[in-house]
Parts: structure tokens; C-alpha cells; sequence
């Protein structure tokens, strides 16, 4: 069933002529015999499963048939006894599975606990005995994290093409970073994290030997790999160049897009996007890393970044950048030309509450609804869902002159 938000009515005719080119995207229902309670995470164990898992944000990962005809999905790990999710950006936030987890059955998961508040980052096992069921009792707590507010959490986990884990930790909460946590290199918080899980010296990971900060004389913690982040909702490796993929969260007035270098400082909480945040003119830039693409509150205004396009079910989109934003609710796609971005295109409005975008096995796209708990493919459409570079009156525009040459053409036939 195709969803379509936002829908106008276009001729035949008019249609066709640019199908080709694929314009257009729309949502399909992924599941629609099945909706999630506050879905926030959808993942794949990279073993040829053709499984998804679902993370609910109260505490539990579904696992499920990828297909748009399962009617039920198995509860693969349920810790709501252990998650404090009763503040908005609290709960079961993240999920990675190892890259071998089809041989070692390990997957890692991202979670705030209470008493005290904290992140906690724990690697759980699969049951020996049943694939969509994990091992409740594997858990190994590799790191936590005190959390000063409920609030600016992060809570991304993604393994990079160096098979080492990657960690999204928010500035702490409040507003403003008033404990100065993202600029501060002797905390975890405002940070990408970047460890090894693979070969665990003194507790449960160890510190990949070219972090920047590794074997540092300063107490900075040399699990950072970037710093001055405020609240990095969702980030992705591109499969093909590797490039780290930020949406970094802005305070009051701009979203934005990073791509993530070793050691750099993007800037928070002395900049927000490329304004001055404090002090709020002629703050010091120097050494700060400007986003690659922002934009403002008129736009929209709480980014929720995505994945580099690399599926097969919208070849138009092919290499570029899908990201949304929550509140309002529209999917864009940018290009970027490793210097610039060249363009970005919105690629559909909807209704939907973002909460996060997966890919499956095959990298087709999915964007998560919070507020119904459904998921929806991307796909590419003949149908005209969404007003794409131009608006409407353009259209409507283009179309009066299609029907005005075709009528020129048809009389000239008389
Ligand atoms: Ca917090
Ligand atoms: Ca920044």
C-alpha cells in the first residue's frame, strides 16, 4: 500500500514523461500487519537473516522477517527492568551488531539507567539455541557514562569500515551546555567515542592506538575521537567512502550536517552551526570545524540524520545523503561534492515524527514514525508525492505549458 502524503493530482501524461527520471519518492508501509511502541532504531545483524530489529524506546528489540506480509515479530531482548526511559530522549537508544556476529553473536546496545542517571554501553550475546532471542544474562557493561540531565543524550553506536565501535554521547541536557562538556576533552559527553571492542585490555575494550588523544599527558579521555558536539541524533558510515555522517541537534536556531575527521572540534557550545553561540558574536573560531550543510528553524527544526544512499529501489538517489528532520517531518536528500554541498533536494513531506532512519540488508531505506510506531520504506514512485526543487506554482507552471504544447502540436497535425 503506498502512503501518500501531500498528494496532487497530475496528468497521465505529464506523469510518465518524468517517471523516468525518478523524481519522485514515497512511503510504503514496511510492515503494516505490525507498529512499534516508540520505535527509535532499526538495525540488520548483517548475516544474511533477511531480519530486521526494531529498538522500542521503553527497553525491548523486536526482531522480525523483513517483509511487508509478517504479522508478528519475536521479542529478542527485553531490559525495561534496567532502562530509565521516562524522560523524551531517555531509554534504549542504540544498536550495533559485531561485524562477525554471524560467528560471535555479539551486539552492543546504548541505554540510559537510573540510580545514578547514566549511559550505559553493554555488549549482550545471542541464545546459543535461539537466533531471534538474546542471552539475558550476557550482558558486559563496557562503559558508563554520568548524566547530569535528562535530556542530550545521544545514544548512536555504529561500527566504522575499521571495525572499531563508534559512540555518540550527547553534551549532558540542559540547554546551552552549562557545564561546558563538548569542549571539555577530560569528559565523554559532547563526543564521538571510539574504541576497540575486539581486544579488551584493563575492563572491556581498549583504545585503538591512533585516536587522537591515545597515550595524551593532559587527562583527556582518550577514548574521544571528535569533539564539540551537542546532541548527535543518528550517525552513519558511507558504505563506500567511508566518511562518518553527523546530524548534530542545534539549540535554538540552526540543524546540521558534520562529516566526522579524527580529532576535530565541531564547534559546540562556542559556535551552533556556523553562528557564534557563546559568546553570541565574535567568538573565537579558530580550530572549529563548520558544519558542511546547515540550515535554520524556518526550515525545520530537529535534524535526525540518515544514511548515503546505496539501495537499489531509487537508483535517482544513488550516493546521496537522506536525512529528515522530526518536527517537521520532510526527507531531503543531499549531494555533496567532498568540498561542497551541491545540492539538496526535498524528497517528500510527510507527517511523520522521525525518530530514525535503517537500511536493510540490500541498503533500501526506512524512516521510523514515533508517534504511530510504524515504519515506511523509501521508494521510488510515478506518483507526484512531494514538490521537488520548485514550488508548486512552478509546477503548475510547467504543466500549463505541457498542456499548451501539446494542444499547439495537436492542431498543428490538423
Ligand atoms: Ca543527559
Ligand atoms: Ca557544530
Amino acid at each position: 500500500m503506498v502512503v501518500i502524503f501531500g498528494s496532487v493530482f497530475v496528468s497521465n501524461s505529464f506523469n510518465s514523461s518524468f517517471a523516468a527520471e525518478e523524481l519522485y519518492v514515497s512511503l510504503e508501509n514496511a510492515f503494516p500487519n505490525l507498529s512499534f511502541n516508540k520505535p527509535v532504531e532499526f538495525q540488520h545483524a548483517n548475516d544474511n537473516s533477511n531480519r530486521v530489529f526494531i529498538v522500542e524506546k521503553p527497553g525491548v528489540i523486536k526482531v522480525l522477517v523483513n517483509s511487508n506480509t509478517t504479522d508478528s515479530a519475536d521479542v529478542f531482548l527485553d531490559i525495561t527492568s534496567k532502562v530509565k526511559s521516562d524522560g523524551n530522549e531517555e531509554g534504549l537508544l542504540g544498536l550495533a551488531f559485531h561485524p562477525n556476529y554471524s560467528i560471535n553473536g555479539y551486539f552492543f546496545i546504548y541505554y540510559i539507567a537510573d540510580s545514578p542517571r547514566r549511559s550505559v554501553i553493554s555488549r549482550f550475546s545471542v541464545s546459543e539455541t535461539n537466533p531471534n532471542q538474546a542471552n539475558i544474562s550476557s550482558e558486559l557493561v563496557l562503559l558508563e557514562i554520568l548524566q547530569p540531565y535528562s535530556n542530550h543524550n545521544g545514544g548512536k553506536l555504529a561500527f566504522g569500515p575499521d571495525n572499531y565501535l563508534y559512540i555518540g554521547t550527547g553534551d549532558g541536557g540542559s540547554a546551552g551546555d552549562p557545564l561546558g562538556n563538548a569542549q571539555n576533552l577530560e569528559v565523554l559527553l559532547g563526543k564521538i567515542l571510539r574504541i576497540d571492542i575486539d581486544n579488551i585490555v584493563n575492563g572491556s575494550y581498549s583504545i585503538p592506538a591512533d585516536n587522537p588523544f591515545y597515550g595524551n599527558i593532559n587527562n583527556y579521555r582518550e577514548e574521544i575521537y571528535a569533539y564539540g558536539l551537542r546532541n548527535p541524533w543518528r550517525f552513519s558510515f558511507d558504505s563506500v567512502t567511508g566518511w562518518l555522517w553527523v546530524a548534530d541537534v542545534g539549540q535554538g536556531t540552526i540543524e546540521e550536517l558534520d562529516i566526522i575527521e579524527s580529532g576535530n572540534n565541531y564547534g559546540w557550545n562556542i559556535k551552533e552551526g556556523t553562528l557564534c553561540y557563546n559568546p553570541p558574536s565574535g567568538c573565537d573560531s579558530t580550530g572549529l570545524i563548520d558544519p558542511i550543510f546547515e540550515y535554520d528553524h524556518s526550515v525545520g527544526r530537529s535534524i535526525t540524520g540518515g544514511y548515503v544512499y546505496r539501495g537499489t529501489n531509487m537508483t535517482g538517489q544513488i550516493g546521496k545523503y537522506i536525512y529528515g528532520d522530526y518536527i517537521n517531518g520532510q526527507i531531503w536528500a543531499l549531494e555533496y561534492d567532498s568540498v561542497n554541498p551541491t545540492n539538496n533536494s526535498l524528497l517528500i513531506e510527510t507527517t511523520l515524527s522521525i525518530s530514525t532512519f535503517g537500511i536493510d540488508e540490500n541498503n533500501n531505506i526506512y524512516v521510523l514514525d514515533y508517534s504511530s510506531g510504524n515504519i515506511y520504506l523509501l521508494k521510488s514512485s510515478s506518483v507526484l508525492t512531494v514538490r521537488t526543487f520548485f514550488p508548486m506554482s512552478v509546477w503548475l507552471l510547467l504543466l500549463g505549458s505541457v498542456v499548451v504544447s501539446t494542444f499547439v502540436s495537436s492542431k498543428r497535425r490538423k
